[in-house]
């Protein structure tokens, strides 16, 4: 092995040798309890990595690839850690996003059966910790899917406004590309 003049950095004494494995239990710890307090929110939904890709790419507002031209505009740019809600605009129509979506058989949108007039700008409001869309179709394997209506991903916490000024008159499943079990209905007239 080596001399002790070469690795005097891993000298230490058992009273320092403890100081630090203590430290690093506790940092075990808090992890632990992070990890736990989330699990079911962890376990419940993978998200495909591709739709978290916004998160971490604030600074590029194009979004890369996705549902269709994306009809919403948001206000919520700046996401950081801060846990202040922002201020909400005004919108002829609230659609909220249960806190608890993201689990499958937990109420999700609010209401499921949306009806507006058409023209109306609907905010969509996501109360939960995980990110969510409203997009227009059945399902991800619907050729139609996002092309009426696709707010795109809506970080937990944050909003945006759907125009519904070029959808026409009838009725259109919605769902979320994150958890496709999400699913409602909004009505134009
Ligand atoms: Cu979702």
């Amino acid at each position: 092995m080596t001399t002790d003049d070469e690795t005097p950095i891993i000298r230490t004494t058992p009273k320092r040798l403890a100081k630090g494995l203590a430290i690093v239990v506790g940092i075990m710890i808090v992890g632990a309890v992070i990890a736990i307090s989330q699990w079911d929110y962890m376990v419940s939904v993978p998200p495909p990595s591709s739709t978290l890709k916004p998160k971490f790419d604030l600074s590029n507002p194009s979004p890369s690839g996705g549902h269709g031209a994306p009809v919403a505009s948001s206000e919520a740019v700046s996401t950081g850690e801060s846990p202040a809600p922002a201020a909400r605009p005004t919108a002829d129509v609230t659609l909220t996003i249960l806190e608890g979506s993201a689990i499958q058989g937990n109420p999700d949108y609010d209401p499921d059966e949306l009806t507006v007039q058409k023209g109306n700008t609907i905010l969509v409001d996501n109360l939960d910790l995980m990110p969510h869309t409203v997009t227009n179709g059945e399902g991800a394997s619907d050729a139609t899917s996002g092309q009426l209506f696709d707010t795109s991903i809506i970080n937990g916490g944050e909003f945006k406004v759907l125009e519904t000024t070029n959808v026409d008159a009838g009725s259109y499943p919605y769902y979320c590309t994150v958890h496709p079990y999400m699913t409602g209905t909004l009505t134009v007239e």
